[in-house]
């Protein structure tokens, strides 16, 4: 009998109506059929081909929970599936998903004005246009509120300075959105990235998410029209708002990754012969198979319980921020148990959890380090604050 998925143990599918069953199957054969043979090259190459853009365009995938403007109009919890299918193909895919559509698209269609609406979403839904978010800085990640960008006023104009450091798709973008300080507070620009003063320099020898475009972006004076500031974004609090919907997507993503590795390892445990027997047939690889299990299981019914949460529309920040802590912790650990029991095998690009486990490193990182959202936590049930 063919071995039980791990998630199947947990009747997941029984958590999800007709449409997201759907939408998961649907994003689930197409990373199996076109993304998860090329991968391993890409990551190899370190590279993403820009036209996966149009490809993931073309599914619906961009911007897939926004309405109006191009885009699919889904509930939370098809989006969450949808980046837990592309991150079980790997992290770099959900990331390109994740800043597409969370972030450049999401902070357009929350705060920007119906003229940047018309003018930028429907082209990045569709993925004939890409964007990039840029809020962290070389000197200011997890505190943005440090940050040094600065634009200030001149005659009608702003005059744009200063630079982003670690922007997903920075050097692919047409459209980045720039948060910066202004004598009015912190304020973001959608900013056109051919604009005379804009440059985008990738950064080389990553040993994570290298299936993915990662650069700095620096503004030299870019003179931008009034009409590039989001009008709707008034602090610091707009651009982590966009934050709360890239780590929604986290939440189920990071599963997809755990899930991914845990299938091959249970996979190549079965076909494995140690001491002239197969390597699932021992007790300490099925104590590891079944600790995993439980812990993605667990974490995909938080991940569906907030999703749930989210589409009644009552999801606060520090839910958020319990997902993704738990999830992509629990995802790394699995991941790299995984690795363990596929030995030598483990450590190339033709087996999944190694790869996993190093973009995983990436994703701990990004969209708030874990310390950071142990930190939310700890701020929520004390009301101690103890970032600073
Ligand atoms: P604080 O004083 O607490 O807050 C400033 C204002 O923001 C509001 N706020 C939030 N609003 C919505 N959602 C949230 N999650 C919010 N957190 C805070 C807050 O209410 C306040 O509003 P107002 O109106 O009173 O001004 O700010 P703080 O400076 O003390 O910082 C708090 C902290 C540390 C939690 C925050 O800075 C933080 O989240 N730091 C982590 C930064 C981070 O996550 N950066 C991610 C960059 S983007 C990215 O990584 C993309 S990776 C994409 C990919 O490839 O997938
Ligand atoms: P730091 O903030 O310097 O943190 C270093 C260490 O100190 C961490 O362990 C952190 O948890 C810890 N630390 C910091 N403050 C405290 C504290 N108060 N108490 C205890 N510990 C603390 N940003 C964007 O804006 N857009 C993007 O598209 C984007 N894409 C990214 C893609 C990749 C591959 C990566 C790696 C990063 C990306 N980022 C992006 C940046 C990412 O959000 C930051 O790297 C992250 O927020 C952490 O900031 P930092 O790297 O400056 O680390």
């Amino acid at each position: 009998a063919a071995p039980v998925g791990p998630l199947d143990l947990f009747a997941a599918d029984s958590l999800l109506d007709e449409d997201e069953r759907d939408i998961a199957a649907t994003v689930r054969a197409f990373v199996d059929k076109r993304l998860k043979p090329e991968v391993g090259d890409w990551f190899e190459a370190g590279t993403l081909p820009r036209e996966i853009a149009r490809e993931f365009g073309g599914m619906g995938l961009m911007g897939m929970h926004l309405e109006g403007y191009g885009c699919a109009g889904t509930n939370a919890v098809s989006y969450g599936l949808a980046c837990m299918e592309l991150e079980a193909g790997d992290s770099g895919f959900r990331s390109f998903v994740s800043v597409q559509g969370s972030l450049s698209m999401f902070s357009i269609h929350r705060y920007g004005s119906e003229e940047q609406k018309q003018e930028w979403l429907p082209r990045l839904a569709t993925g004939e246009a890409i964007g990039c978010f840029g809020l962290t800085e070389a000197d200011f990640g997890s505190n943005p509120s440090g940050m040094r960008t600065r634009a200030r006023r001149d005659g009608d104009d702003w005059i744009l300075s200063g630079s982003k450091m670690w922007i997903t798709n920075g050097t692919l973008a047409d459209v980045a959105t720039v948060w910066a300080r202004t004598d009015e507070g912190f304020r973001g620009f959608v900013v056109p990235t051919d604009a005379p003063g804009f440059a985008a320099h990738a950064i080389g020898k990553k040993l994570s998410l290298r299936a993915s475009v990662t650069a700095e972006l620096v503004f030299d004076d870019i003179r931008l029209p009034s009409s590039a500031m989001l009008p709707g974004a008034t602090s610091l609090g707009a651009p982590l708002s966009c934050l709360n919907e890239a780590r929604f997507g986290i939440v189920f993503g990071a599963l997809g990754a755990a899930r991914d590795s845990l299938e091959t390892a249970i996979a190549y445990a079965n076909s494995r012969e140690v001491f002239d027997r197969p390597l699932a047939s021992f007790q300490l690889t099925q104590q590891k198979l079944a600790d995993m299990t439980l812990e993605l299981g667990k974490g995909f019914l938080l991940a569906v319980h907030l999703g749930r949460i989210k589409d009644r529309g009552e999801i606060t920040p520090d839910q958020v921020s319990l997902g993704k802590l738990n999830n992509v912790r629990e995802a790394i650990a699995i991941a790299r148990e995984c690795r363990t029991i596929l030995g030598g095998s483990g450590i190339t690009l033709e087996y999944s959890p190694l790869r996993h486990a190093n973009n995983l490193e990436s994703v701990l990182t990004y969209e708030g380090t874990s310390e950071m959202h142990m930190l939310s936590i700890g701020k929520a049930l004390t009301g101690q604050q103890a970032f600073r």
